[in-house]
């Protein structure tokens, strides 16, 4: 714990932070889904000044703990680096100017190639408010099918099993607080000492009570070293892994059977598949030797309380859905979802990653988690939008799948892009810059020129975080109140009012009310009450949350459907969400990834996260505080495999895959395995080299194992 403490305690700041003039803000960090609380205290000058960050005691999540992205957040706020005027193919013009343009080029185009020849891509970090006006938007206004959103490429293959299993996707079904009274954790691909520090203290206070942590990661990262066991598999064979660790809880007889036999469905078939995943033969497969599995089981078995839980590594993969069906399993087993201090969770990621898959950001979602197939949600929520129900469109594309169509004849021709920077973090990005140079019209709105704002015709610069009032929903399905504690600067206007200006040139004068201005409030609290209708009655049901109660109580877990409703921390104790109330065991194979090594491409390349940089590096890598931590790639390296390749430390390397290649310097690190290498995708480069092969069911994409090839340079 000790090199840790420093990431998570006081910061010391190199920011200058002049004397607040302003009573200090409380509202949440711009950045992950742990939202931690944090005071933000505006300088004299706000706007261009400076702001004073604390961390807030009271939000449990992070209860006085802040990360280096945290602390230093306030630097984007203040900085040089802010975009504040539109930019038309590169040059300053007037907010009319650029709206009315974009505007002209949608009719256009639309007249040309049909509603669908326009689409929209957003973020999960967006406020529960933007993502939800985003969705009706697409709907509404463009009448495209053609959205979904950079949340495809996160928490995707969690969402669709978690709704497999228990008929609903909460992320965490229980507050974080109830890890630290669990006996073990089992943590499946995930860095929480890295992607989100202060969540380790939930997992230190429950080894300090005796607890035991188990992490499946093939590095031994700053979390694993946290570990009473570490297993470190081969990228890509979580599924073997779990399929063996339930082949052992069967054959020992440590199955919960009064509990499969009161709460489940399904046991026998998913019993009988497991059958043939007997340790030895997943060994093989995974590299895990036997008795780490062993180990692992008894600690899970003797647990009286027990949490599962999954994060990106374990998840972004074509199989990803059933890698986490087959931990879902694991813990239906052991008798743990729906059971007090216990359960299955994912891991959430972005600010928002929860709620923004609740309100219809998502190619095949309406508000309030609804399916757009569904006619009954059609109706209620073309109720509420003023429209008749068969003017929603249907299902669009998934994210990858929408990307690699723009462009391309029977794609779009136009996207509207807000909140992601895929030129950097979307898989094979090399073929997506390449789709997104192919656009007739390309508009992203952003605080910062990302490299896919440079490629944009039009650039429209907007407010951020501290600048704001919205709801963002944290991983454990807390929805937060995000405060304005600074003024924007001048030229900038809210996500709302872009669409609001959109929606209002493109209705013509004399649209309906439901498709002009009223249909598109500008101000956070109406488009809020609005959400609150559209989801009342869904299973994300927001109908009893208000701004006041959020501030009053701390947060609202959903579903909360009245207000004087309490809010549900923990949804599956009487019951899961399916029709009879029982979770379903759902039997899955194990299978190799979508691409394995062979003699020209012999090694496993692996991607994800460091401490100091976040996502696509947009926001991050414009920060000098973080940039003097990492500030360029690396390629994390296995010492026998830099001596097999003659590499020292610090060399450059070139790494190859069938996509691309790029280059990174040498970090020689015994902590990986010396089939695989590592490389953070927070510069271009590393998604230069992965593979798109996408998860049939929640259509993620193979992140976290292609093959490559690593050589030095020169
Ligand atoms: N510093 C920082 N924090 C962040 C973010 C960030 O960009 N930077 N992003 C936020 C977001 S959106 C997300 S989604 C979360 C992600 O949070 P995490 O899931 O913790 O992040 P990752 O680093 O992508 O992946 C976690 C681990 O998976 C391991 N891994 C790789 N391949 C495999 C595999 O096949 N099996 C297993 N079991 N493990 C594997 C990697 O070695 C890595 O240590 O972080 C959030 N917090
Ligand atoms: N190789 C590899 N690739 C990955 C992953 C991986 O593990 N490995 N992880 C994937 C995951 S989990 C994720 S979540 C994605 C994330 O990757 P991206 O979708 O690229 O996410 P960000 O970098 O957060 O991009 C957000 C952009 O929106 C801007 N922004 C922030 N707030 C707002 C706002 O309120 N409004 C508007 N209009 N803009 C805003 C930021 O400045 C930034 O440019 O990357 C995925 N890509
Ligand atoms: S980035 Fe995440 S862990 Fe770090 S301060 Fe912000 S919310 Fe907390
Ligand atoms: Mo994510």
């Amino acid at each position: 714990m000790k090199p840790l403490e420093s990431t998570i305690g006081r910061m010391p700041l190199s920011l200058p932070v002049a004397a607040p003039v302003k009573a200090p803000v409380a509202t949440h960090c711009p950045y992950c889904a742990l939202q931690c609380g944090m005071n933000v205290a505006a300088g004299a000058d706000a706007g261009t000044g400076t702001v004073a960050i604390t961390p807030r005691q009271d939000i449990p999540a992070n209860a006085g703990g802040l990360c280096q992205k945290g602390w230093t957040a306030g630097e984007l706020l203040t900085g040089g680096a802010r975009l504040t005027t539109p930019l038309l193919h590169g040059e300053p013009v007037g907010w009319d100017e650029a709206l009315d343009f974009v505007a002209d080029r949608i009719r256009a185009l639309q007249a040309e190639h049909g509603p669908d020849g326009v689409a929209v891509f957003g973020g999960g970090g967006l406020t529960n408010e933007k993502a939800y006006l985003l969705g009706k938007f697409a709907r509404v206004a463009l009448r495209t099918s053609q959205i979904d959103y950079n949340g495809r490429f996160c928490m995707s293959s969690a969402a669709a099993a978690s709704n497999r299993a228990f008929g609903m996707d909460r992320g965490l079904p229980f507050p974080i607080t109830d890890l630290a009274a669990a006996d073990a954790v089992l943590l499946a691909g995930g860095n929480m000492a890295e992607t989100m520090p202060p969540f380790v203290r939930h997992l230190t206070a429950m080894r300090d009570r005796g607890g035991r942590l188990i992490v499946i990661d093939p590095r031994l990262t700053a979390t694993a070293r946290l570990a009473d066991l570490h297993l470190q598999p081969t990228p890509g064979t979580d599924l073997a892994l779990a399929l063996g660790l339930l082949h052992l809880v069967v054959a020992e007889g440590r199955v919960d059977e009064d509990y499969v036999a009161a709460r489940t469905n399904g046991f026998a078939a998913v019993a009988t598949s497991v059958a043939a995943w007997w340790p030895e033969r997943v060994e093989r497969i995974t590299g895990v030797p036997v008795a780490q599995m062993r180990l692992a089981v008894e600690i899970l078995a003797d647990a009286s309380r027990a949490a599962i839980l999954t994060g990106r590594g374990a998840e972004q993969h074509a199989k990803g859905t059933d890698t986490v069906t087959a931990f879902i399993n694991l813990a239906l087993a052991l008798g743990l979802p729906g059971r007090p201090g216990s359960g299955y969770g994912c891991v959430t990621g972005q600010g928002n990653g929860q709620g923004g898959r609740e309100h219809g950001q998502k190619a095949d979602q309406l508000p309030g988690y609804r399916k757009i197939d569904d006619p009954a949600a059609r109706a209620h929520v073309a109720r509420v939008w003023g429209i008749d129900p068969d003017e929603i469109p249907g299902p669009g594309r998934s994210a990858y799948e929408l990307l690699d169509a723009l462009g391309t004849a029977g794609g779009p021709r136009a996207l509207l892009l807000f909140g992601s920077n895929p030129v950097v973090s979307a898989p094979r990005s090399g073929h997506v810059t390449e789709r997104l140079k192919g656009l007739d019209l390309l508009v992203v709105s952003d605080l910062v020129m990302s490299e896919t704002a440079a490629l944009a015709d039009v650039v429209l610069p907007t407010t951020q975080w501290a600048e704001e009032e919205g709801t963002m929903t944290n991983l454990e399905g807390r929805v937060l109140l995000r405060r304005r504690a600074v003024a924007a600067p001048e030229g900038v206007r809210s996500d709302l009012e872009v669409l609001r200006g959109l929606a209002v040139r493109l209705a013509g004068p004399d649209a309906d009310g439901s498709r002009g201005a009223a249909g598109f409030p500008t101000d956070p609290r109406e488009v809020f009450e609005e959400l609150r209708r559209a989801s009342a009655g869904g299973t994300a049901d927001y109908a009893g949350i208000t701004y006041e109660r959020i501030a009053a109580e701390t947060g609202v877990f959903w579903p909360c459907p009245a207000e004087d409703h309490p809010g549900t921390p923990r949804p599956f104790l009487d019951g899961f969400a399916t029709p009879d109330g029982r979770a379903r065991f759902v039997p899955v194979e194990h299978r190799p990834p979508g691409e394995d090594v062979d003699a020209d491409y012999p090694l496993y390349l692996t991607t994800g996260r460091v401490l100091a940089h976040y996502q696509s590096g947009a926001q991050t890598r414009r920060i000098a505080a973080l940039n003097a931590v990492v500030s360029e790639t690396f390629v994390e390296i296995h010492p026998d495999l830099a001596e097999r390749l003659e590499v020292s430390p610090g060399q450059r390397l070139r790494v190859v895959s069938r996509r691309g290649e790029t280059e990174g310097a040498a970090r020689v690190n015994p902590a990986i395995r010396a089939d695989t290498v590592f490389m953070p995708f927070h510069w271009i480069g590393a998604n230069v080299l992965t593979n798109p092969e996408l998860d049939p069911v929640s259509r993620m994409p193979e992140f976290k194992v292609c093959a490559v090839r690593v050589e030095r340079v020169g």
